[in-house]
């Protein structure tokens, strides 16, 4: 038995279970996760059987029974989902580009691989450096050292290009130990994006290129690595790649936002291990901008990795399906992609899913805001653990939380943290007696755990 760093006071038990009921519920254990309410720790047994597959833990597993109960249920799949209806859309725009010399769609749509990855796929085959400040354990769901909850899509893309496709959607739930607001969850959705271009594809088969194309090269020696291209490429490639990139993300977003006039969006520079040059994609909504997408030439150590040579190049985007949704159907809390409540899914009971509706909120709830300030000892807390256990123990009703407050104190060797937390539940309101009770967990555990002294 591990027993890990993780504490669990004894009342959380309850909001794990998703209950209103205040009997803690002693026979939830699916995942064979213990709690020991005296001594306060969690010990995960030497295996994990996750979707009727075992998985050995170590030091280095930190998924929740919380996070855990969600893998499987696949929202982007739920027949009228606001998810599912999206993802129908983003096929439909995708299947509608069709490939003269194949006789076929371009592009494979793939939405049903498992959400367990290897570190491997994560991380190694899309080139992201050993030392990545995303590889770590307090941005990721590792159920061992060698096996984590997908942090993206971009984990598949080698397998897939490697099955021999070269041009697909990829879409699945993906996890991370994220900041906590309206736009950030720690589960939420992605679709990935590739199309691969060799010679033909890229000079002849382009409506962008006019005239005499013998001469043009995806390839040559001695071109170097800058902000324009990486090292190997020809500028007039890469340019050609990002031309199609670029115009295919601003259609897809003309069908989905059909006044897409009167919505502003830009491109940013952006930078990621597996692609360059990258940029992403931002809408301005009520005077604010908006990341929907993260996109780019793909590395071509990545094609290497693939199994490809100097023959083809190619672009990727990684979009998030909350975030489209939200804006779509104006969505205003990415928690209510989760609720069961008739009111909510009511909403999108329709079949045609290019059918545009706005969503109306069933009713607004109070929001209930506590503050937790804390002497901690000579090391701080890690906000992003803080986050998770705050999500871990508090679940869906709590909306919002921020390290509002922090300092060190000189004499005492001492540091201070403040947190403060904003509870509401998207679909009721909630009792104070419930809220304290929350509250209380959390401070019990932070005493237990990090030797707090609660202010
Ligand atoms: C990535 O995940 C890259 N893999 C995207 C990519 C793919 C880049 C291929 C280049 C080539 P990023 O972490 O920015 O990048 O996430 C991509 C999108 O997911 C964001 O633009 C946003 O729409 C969405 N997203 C990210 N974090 C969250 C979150 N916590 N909650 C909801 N949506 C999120
Ligand atoms: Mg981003």
């Amino acid at each position: 038995m591990i027993i890990l760093k993780h504490l669990l006071p004894r009342s959380s038990i309850r909001y794990l279970l998703r209950t209103n009921s205040t009997k803690p519920q002693k026979k939830f254990n699916p995942f064979n996760i213990e709690y020991d309410p005296i001594k306060q720790t969690v010990t995960y047994p030497p295996e994990l059987v996750i979707n009727n597959q075992n998985y050995s833990t170590d030091s280095w597993t930190n998924v929740t029974p919380h996070i855990l109960s969600r893998i499987g249920q696949n929202l982007h799949k739920q027949k009228h989902h606001p998810l599912c209806h999206l993802s129908s859309r983003l096929r439909q725009y995708f299947y509608q580009q069709y490939d003269p010399r194949k006789l076929s769609p371009k592009f494979s749509i793939i939405d049903n691989l498992s959400p367990i990855v290897t570190v491997e796929q994560n991380f190694d085959s899309i080139c992201i450096p050993k030392d990545h400040v995303s590889r770590t354990k307090s941005m990721n769901y590792y159920i061992n050292a060698n096996t984590l909850l997908r942090a993206h899509t971009s984990a598949h893309q080698v397998d897939l290009i490697r099955s021999g496709l070269d041009a697909f959607l990829c879409i699945g739930d993906v996890y991370r130990r994220d900041s906590i607001d309206p736009t950030h969850y720690p589960i939420f959705h992605q679709c990935e994006g590739v199309q691969l271009f060799n010679k033909e594809q890229l000079f002849v088969d382009n409506k962008n290129v006019r005239g005499e194309t013998k001469d043009l090269q995806i390839f040559a020696a001695n071109e170097h690595r800058d902000a324009t291209k990486q090292e190997g490429h020809t500028l007039e490639a890469v340019k050609l790649v990002e031309a199609s990139l670029k115009q295919t993300i601003t259609d897809l977003f003309k069908t989905l936002f059909p006044d897409a006039s009167t919505l502003n969006s830009r491109w940013v520079d952006a930078t990621f291990p597996f692609t360059h040059p990258s940029w992403e994609y931002e809408v301005e909504i009520d005077g604010k901008w908006y990341e929907l997408l993260g996109c780019g030439i793909m590395e071509h150590h990545v094609l290497e990795n693939s199994g490809l040579g100097r023959d083809h190049i190619g672009w990727a985007f990684g979009l998030g399906l909350e975030r489209i949704a939200m804006i779509m159907y104006g969505i205003p809390d990415i928690r209510l992609f989760w609720s069961n409540d008739s009111g909510f899914l009511s909403q999108f009971a329709f079949d045609d899913s290019t059918r545009s509706v706005r969503y109306k909120p069933i009713s607004i709830y109070p929001q209930c805001i506590n503050d937790l300030s804390m002497w901690l000892g000579k090391a701080k807390i890690d906000p992003l653990d803080f986050y998770d256990l705050v999500r871990t123990i508090g679940g869906d009703l709590v909306e919002q939380v921020m390290l509002t407050d922090e300092f060190y104190h000189k004499k005492k060797d001492r540091h201070s943290q403040t947190y403060r937390i904003i509870y509401r539940s998207p679909d009721r309101t909630l009792t104070k007696n419930e809220i304290n009770m929350i509250h209380k967990d959390i401070e019990r555990y932070c005493i237990a755990q990090f030797g707090a002294e609660i202010r």
